[in-house]
């Protein structure tokens, strides 16, 4: 970084993503983030930049579940990810009360055969999520707005930084 550049984090809003087993959170992040899509699983929490990516684990096994509260509030924005093919929600009703951040819904995978996008969206509005982004890594489709969302006013209009 030259002399005088702003660090990542002042352009930003930071992000933790939330959601079971391969609902497609570090997919997401890769493709946020510009990277070539590669299957990569999460062992432990990955603290980026701009994004936190958490093993699924963590949202599945409740005593782990702690882990993830401690790691929301170095986050500006909770992201409950659902897969577009999940068969049923892993989260909670009215869950976003839980955490004094903004939680928005995230609905991946909407390219896959099978997806059922409304359902994910009424699991994720029981929630209490009021805005939701359904999405696809693979596509592209739905991306822009995630990044628009965490765009602080004064950004620079270019791609997540790495
Ligand atoms: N078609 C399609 N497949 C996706 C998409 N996102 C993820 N996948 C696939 O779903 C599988 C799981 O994705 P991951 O991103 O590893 O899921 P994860 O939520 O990080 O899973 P854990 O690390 O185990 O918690 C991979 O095989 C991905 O290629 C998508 O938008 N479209
Ligand atoms: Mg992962």
């Amino acid at each position: 970084m030259g002399y005088g550049a702003k660090p990542h984090n002042n352009y930003m809003k930071k992000l933790i993503l939330m959601g079971r087993v391969a609902a497609g959170k570090t997919t997401l992040t890769q493709a946020l983030r510009g990277e070539q899509v590669h299957y990569c699983k999460t062992q432990y929490i990955n603290y980026h930049n701009t994004i936190i990516d958490t093993p699924g684990e963590y949202t599945e096994v409740a005593k782990l579940g702690a882990a993830l509260a401690l790691y929301a509030y170095e986050a500006d924005i909770v992201g409950l990810v659902i897969g577009a093919e999940e068969p049923f929600c892993v989260f909670p009703p009215n869950c976003t009360c839980m955490v004094n951040r903004e939680v928005v819904g995230i609905i991946s995978g909407i390219d896959r055969e099978g997806a059922n996008v409304e359902q994910a969206e009424r699991w994720l509005r029981l929630c209490g999520c009021e805005k939701i982004f359904p999405c696809s890594s693979y596509t592209g489709e739905g991306l822009e707005a995630i990044i628009d969302y965490l765009r602080e006013p004064t950004d620079a209009p270019d791609a997540l930084p790495t």
